[in-house]
């Protein structure tokens, strides 16, 4: 156990209280007693729209200035809190309203995460009139001190242009977070050194930039194990309720949920076992295990947090940085006792209770005409881009210029998940390499690009050992403007934008033009560049394909606002893979018209999660015969057995499982198994009551069957062929949950 069984009884209430308040207990309307310096706009309309006239059933609205390009309402909620719910209305009497709107929220103004929808949109609805209330709630509770909303579309009709009035509904919640810089633990020793444990609840909210680090592991001398780690941006939680190397038990269970978590934005996630059955809940995604082997408590002796420690199982993850915040071990507030230094905990050094963001300030491609336009020196000699993205796109524009002196362009794109760079140079063969390699992974990548007359070097990711060097003859004067993401809509002037390449969607940061970097704050106040279609300071990319929407194991891909699903061989078709590619059985085929006898693939759950197998159909004109073959064809010689120790022969049938044999069974009119059964020398006997003299014979063939007109019945089929004198006929009892075949 986590912690022993007393404490996690008493100090249920806390845990219950943070984690899952019941229905209606999170729902405080937040902005109503907030005062007017709590509420900033982008811009306002005139003073009787101003931002703090936002308030839900208020006497007015907010409205922007009609100039403003991207205009944004924010609210300061004064402390953190958990978010459940949010409701929006248009401007008190009039044709104001927002039908559309993005909600981004944080712990601070500076640093954003947009709520995404179920499916992956960060697109909510909003008002159809001025009156009525629109709530949305969300499908997972965050927490925010923070929030800014984004009017996306409005009512145009009858002059009307943005207005908003809102409320937030949740509940106020306390805050305990620890900092790890990479070197950092916290150890929770048990009380009295051990911990067991039948049911656990276990919580932690993290943020960090890594894609790979330790958040907790615990293991015990039973060779129990809870281990929680990211890796590869996707959180992995390893459990072992007990492993016997004499009984040959490897307990260990891994469920893996979400991806790209290395955002810096607060991920929520919960843990709740009892017994064997374990919920694994990243955000909004849910896992289910039962876990493996025969045991049902957690023995473990003590536990870490974050970093490196000397335990035999430990994972090689490298320790983990960033925040932990409100990390509950079975009502157990460890951060807590750990800024109260409780004898329990041990900490190596001293830590940061408090969360230093790294604010990198990322910003996000998120429409179909988005780009960013900086300018840049003019007409030097050499030329240096460099900056990061992340994307699902296969092709994209990420960065395109127009050098000085009419002596060409420079385009970097994406284009089948490579980075590829172009030279346009007049009267001249364009120039075009490709460096990377599956770049269009969602991660992070850092394109550096250095250029000069006749050389320029791309290196991706930062590995120096591999970039590509292009060596063809060219001049390099450096243009006065770069256009990342996109080329303007409207862009007629002689250094205009020119690329066949799509919009680029996506995410980028740390941008750095001839080794400065572009500074997010100074192009928001609109005093350098332009933009559009952009959310700056904010990375707003979704992951579609996790969990998989793709059934029965198809393959996932994404776009920015799409997903689609690979089917190929899987047996299923269909947007998701639905529908199963083959019949249920042979009797569909043949009334498909399928007449000849041969070799057939059915699917007896068709889009059931059963796997589709090849029988052999034996057509009649009448009806049609699936065969499964199964392994026992040839005789088993069997001697001695008694009633106390009988002979036990396995069937196993090609191809199928036995939840797909009794599928087909469930499907089928009439079901039969045939067993031969010789006994060599004995006399036959065919009266079922009479004890033959050495050998009992007693075998039962039940196969439960389901009619085609739906009504249940049980099929008794025996074998009356003969073999090997005397043979006698026999029953065999097949059962639906081993597909063992028991011979006394
Ligand atoms: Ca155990
Ligand atoms: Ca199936």
């Amino acid at each position: 156990m986590l912690c022993s069984e007393n404490s996690y009884g008493s100090q249920l209430p806390l845990c219950l209280s943070f984690l899952s308040p019941l229905p209606g207990e999170c729902v405080d309307p937040l902005v109503s007693g907030l005062y007017a310096s709590s509420f900033l706009a982008s811009s306002r309309y005139n003073f009787l729209y101003s931002a703090n006239f936002a308030k839900l059933y208020g006497s007015s609205g907010w409205s922007p200035s009609p100039r403003d390009r991207q205009p944004w309402l924010q609210v300061d909620l004064g402390r953190k809190y958990r978010l459940v719910a949010i409701a929006t209305q248009g401007t008190f009497n009039s044709y104001d309203w927002v039908t559309k709107y993005t909600l981004l929220y944080g712990d601070r103004p500076d640093s954003w995460t947009p709520y995404i929808m179920k499916g992956g949109n960060s697109t909510m609805p909003g008002n159809w009139n001025y009156y009525q209330v629109k709530r949305n709630v969300f499908h997972y509770a965050f927490t925010a001190k923070h929030i800014r909303l984004l009017p996306l579309a409005w009512n145009t009709e009858n002059g009307g242009k943005i207005g908003v009035r809102l409320e937030l509904f949740g509940c106020s919640y306390d805050s305990y977070v620890l900092q790890y810089n990479g070197d950092d633990s916290v150890v929770y020793m048990y009380p009295g050194d051990r911990s067991r444990t039948l049911q656990d609840h276990i919580a932690i909210n993290f943020k960090t930039l890594e894609q790979d680090g330790l958040l907790l592991h615990s293991e015990g001398v039973q060779g129990d194990l809870f281990t929680l780690e990211l890796k590869k941006g996707r959180l992995y939680l390893h459990i072992s309720l007990g492993s016997s190397t004499v009984h040959k038990v490897d307990g260990r269970t891994t469920l893996t949920a979400g991806n790209i978590l290395d955002d810096q934005h607060w991920h929520y996630v919960t843990i709740k076992r009892y017994g064997r059955q374990v919920n694994f809940t990243v955000d909004s995604q849910t896992v289910t295990a039962i876990c493996n082997g025969e045991f049902t408590h957690l023995d473990l002796d003590k536990q870490v947090h974050g970093a490196l420690h000397n335990m035999p199982h430990l994972p090689t993850t490298p320790n983990f940085r960033g925040c932990l915040e409100n990390v509950f071990i079975n009502g157990i507030n460890i951060i807590d006792m750990a800024q109260r230094e409780e004898p329990e905990i041990r900490i190596p050094r001293k830590m940061h209770y408090a969360c230093r963001d790294i604010l990198l300030k990322p910003m996000t491609f998120a429409g179909p005409n988005n780009y960013l336009q900086v300018p840049g020196f003019f007409r030097r000699p050499r030329m240096f881009v460099k900056f990061k993205f992340r994307s699902w796109d296969y092709t994209g524009l990420l960065m395109f210029t127009r050098f000085a002196d009419d002596l060409g362009a420079l385009e970097l794109g994406l284009s089948e998940g490579q980075v590829n760079v172009t030279i346009f140079q007049p009267n001249k063969k364009k120039l075009q390499f490709a460096a990377g390699y599956r770049l269009n992974d969602g991660y992070w990548h850092t394109v550096d690009l250095a250029a000069r007359d006749n050389l320029l070097t791309l290196t991706i990711d930062e590995e120096e050992g591999s970039p590509l060097k292009i060596t063809n003859p060219f001049t390099i004067r450096t243009g006065d403007r770069y256009f990342f993401g996109g080329c303007p809509k409207t862009n007629n002037t002689i250094r205009k934008c020119e690329t066949k390449l799509n919009h680029f969607h996506g995410c980028m940061q740390q941008i750095y033009i001839d080794n400065e970097q572009l500074d997010i704050d100074i192009i928001l106040q609109r005093q350098w560049g332009r933009y559009a279609e952009l959310l700056l300071g904010t990375c707003g990319i979704t992951d579609r394909c996790t969990p998989n929407p793709c059934e029965h194991e198809g393959r996932c891909i994404q776009s920015w606002d799409d997903f689609i699903c690979i089917c190929e061989n899987t047996g299923y078709k269909g947007e998701v893979c639905h529908m199963s590619v083959y019949k249920e059985s042979c009797e569909a085929y043949r009334l498909d018209g399928k007449y000849w006898s041969g070799n057939y693939t059915i699917d007896p759950d068709l889009s059931g999660p059963l796997k589709p197998f090849e029988v052999w159909c034996k057509m009649k004109s009448y009806k049609a015969w699936t065969v499964i073959m199964h392994d026992r064809v040839s005789g088993t010689k069997v001697t001695g057995s008694s009633i106390d120790q009988p002979f036990i022969g396995e069937v196993n049938y090609w191809n199928a499982s036995w939840d797909s044999v009794t599928a087909l069974a469930n499907t089928s009119m009439y079901c039969e198994q045939w067993i031969d059964y010789s006994c060599y020398k004995s006399r036959l006997l065919n009266t079922p009551n009479l004890l033959v003299t050495g050998l009992v014979a007693t075998m039962r063939v039940t196969i439960t069957g389901v009619e085609r007109s739906g009504r249940s019945r049980s099929v008794a089929a025996l074998s009356t062929k003969p073999a090997l004198t005397p043979s006698f006929s026999a029953t065999v009892m097949l059962t639906t949950d081993s597909g063992k075949i028991g011979i006394i």
